[in-house]
C-alpha cells in the first residue's frame, strides 16, 4: 500500500459507492487499518493509498475498538461550529485551522453490512467531516480562505515539484 501525497489526482476524485462487501474489499480495509497506524495518522480515506472508493478508517483515540473501518459513510447532520488545526497524510508537513461544524451525526455501514448512527463532536467530529471530504475529492487547502492559505504556499509548490519529480522518474 502505498501513500498517495498532493498533488495527486486520486485526490480529487468524487469516490464512488460501495456497492458489494466482498473479501477483496474486506482485507483492502483492513490493509488500510494498519496503514493508518503505521503512518500514524487518526484517520486514513480511499483515495489516499489510491483507491477512489468510498471507505475510511478512523480511530481518533488510537483506542483500537471497532468499529474503526466505515463503509459509505454519509454526515447527516451537523451542528455549530469549530476550528481545529488539521494535517493530513497527503499533505506531509501542512497545519490549517479549518472550519467545521462542531457536532455531526453520521451514517455509515460496517464491513458486516450493519447500518451504524454516530454522533460525534469536536475532534472526532472534526476528523469524520476530514475523511468524508476526501471521498468527494476536497481537501483541506480546499476549505481556508486564501489568505490563510498563503501560509502554505511554499510548502505546496514544494510537494507540486517533488511529485513532478516522482512522475518523471517513474515515466523512464
Ligand atoms: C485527519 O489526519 C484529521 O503531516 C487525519 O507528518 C486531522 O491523521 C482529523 C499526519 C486533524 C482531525 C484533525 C499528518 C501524520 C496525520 C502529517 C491525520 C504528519 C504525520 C494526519
Ligand atoms: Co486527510
Amino acid at each position: 500500500m502505498e501513500l498517495r501525497i498532493y498533488p495527486d489526482e486520486v485526490l480529487r476524485k468524487s469516490c464512488r459507492p460501495i456497492e458489494r462487501i466482498d473479501d477483496g474489499l474486506v482485507s483492502e480495509a483492513r490493509e488500510m487499518l494498519e496503514f493508518m497506524y503505521e503512518s500514524e495518522g487518526i484517520g486514513l480515506a480511499g483515495p489516499q493509498v489510491g483507491w477512489p472508493r468510498r471507505l475510511m478508517t478512523l480511530d481518533v483515540e488510537h483506542q483500537a475498538q471497532d468499529p474503526r473501518i466505515f463503509v459509505n459513510p454519509r454526515i447527516v447532520e451537523r451542528e455549530g461550529h469549530v476550528e481545529l488545526e488539521e494535517g493530513c497524510l497527503s499533505l506531509p508537513g501542512l497545519r490549517l485551522h479549518v472550519p467545521r461544524s462542531e457536532k455531526v451525526r453520521v451514517v455509515a455501514y460496517t464491513l458486516e453490512g450493519e447500518r451504524l448512527e454516530i454522533e460525534a463532536e469536536g475532534l472526532e467530529a472534526v476528523a469524520w467531516q476530514h475523511e468524508t471530504d476526501h471521498l468527494n475529492g476536497v481537501l483541506i487547502i480546499d476549505r481556508v480562505q486564501p489568505t490563510r492559505l498563503m501560509s502554505v504556499r511554499e510548502r505546496l509548490r514544494r510537494l507540486e515539484r517533488e511529485w513532478e519529480l516522482r512522475a518523471a522518474t517513474e515515466q523512464t
